[in-house]
């Protein structure tokens, strides 16, 4: 074999094995592949050491000459390796940081935002509605006593809302508010009138829970009192409301009774053919302004009050009260 191998031939074989591997380093994309063609060109059972391996058939004088150009070629392809390798990890980097550009004004991906619950959603309409109409919101206290929730309403002694039935005590004289009326007592101590106030809150009443029935529910309660109102302004004022939260209903008045009211109605709107009771209201009782010192002789007032679940059950047809309050994302979620 070595008679057939001359000085041409292994400096032919080196030129070759230049070209082919400066062409596969330079087409290298990753570096595993780098290395692999390291090995193959450069290592120990390498293309290279094969060429030098078959050195010993050459003429000692033409020796060095294949061995000179062998180191540098080789120096060369290692060179050519780890520029390409620096080339590929700046490349990879210049990729990285394009992909991680930032835009600190966008939205985090994926983070549930809360939104309000319909009953409050309600509320705020039907605030929104009297706000309109000139009047303010006050709020007090849900734990109240007697004389607040009862005694200046002109509810009397025996009166079966005073019943432990319906009433939640919390001792002889303290209660959970069975209504936001007492809002509007404190109100009137502390404000000569004329007022025009609304009372959004949540009441306390004994009930059985069934599918229209809650202990705790949510009220808006309406009170103005001013010099020369009457009837007609009470009707003006639920029909104006009524109109804007429900828009052309039929609405209907139908008398009734309140200790802290006379006249006396209830209010019904026709909705999917059937009369719907949407609230109570009347001409505040004379005697409930004679107990704040208020000479009902100069001034007269009217009252409204209404329940929040049944306003946000009509306008989204929910047919249970009890959805409002178990927290179910399936139902909340709609709104
Ligand atoms: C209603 C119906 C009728 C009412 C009365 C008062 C107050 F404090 F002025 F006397 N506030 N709200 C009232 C009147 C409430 O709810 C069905």
């Amino acid at each position: 074999m070595s008679n057939n191998v001359s000085l041409k031939q292994l400096t032919d074989d080196l030129e070759r094995l230049e070209k082919e591997a400066a062409n596969n380093i330079s087409l290298a994309v990753e570096k595993e592949e780098l290395e692999k063609l390291r090995i193959h060109f450069l290592g120990k059972k390498g293309r290279l050491s094969k060429i030098l391996g078959s050195m010993g058939a050459l003429e000692s004088s033409e020796r060095p000459i294949v061995g000179q150009r062998a180191n540098l070629l080789k120096k060369q392809l290692n060179e050519l390796i780890s520029g390409r390798f620096n080339k590929l990890k700046e490349e990879a980097l210049a990729e990285q940081i394009a992909n991680e550009k930032l835009d600190v004004t966008a939205p985090p991906a994926g983070t549930p935002f809360g939104h309000r619950h319909p009953l409050i959603s309600t509320t705020e309409q039907i605030v929104d509605i009297f706000c309109g109409l000139g009047y303010e919101v006050q709020e007090g206290p849900e734990i109240e006593n007697d004389y607040y929730n009862f005694a200046a309403l002109n509810i009397p002694e025996d009166h079966p809302a005073r019943d432990m039935q319906d009433t939640f005590y919390l001792d002889n004289d303290l209660l959970l508010r069975t209504h936001t009326s007492p809002v509007q007592i404190r109100c009137l101590e502390k404000n000569p009138p004329p007022v025009r106030i609304i009372a959004p809150g949540r009441v306390y009443r004994r009930d059985a829970v069934d599918a229209t029935h809650s202990p705790v529910f949510h009220q808006v309660e309406v009170l103005a009192i001013d010099e020369g109102l009457d009837f007609s302004h009470l009707r003006g004022t639920v029909m104006a409301f009524l109109k804007t939260f429900f828009g052309d209903l039929p609405v209907r008045f139908r008398a009734s009774y309140f200790p802290f009211t006379e006249p006396s109605v209830e209010v019904d709107v026709q909705w999917k053919g059937k009369w719907l009771e949407v609230m109570g209201c009347g001409m505040v009782d004379p005697a409930v302004l004679e107990g704040l010192g208020i000479d009902p002789d100069r001034w007269t007032g009217f009252a409204a009050g209404l329940g929040v679940e049944r306003f946000c059950m009509v306008r989204h047809e929910i047919d249970d009260i009890r959805r409002f309050y178990t927290s179910d994302l399936r139902f909340l979620e709609q709104f």
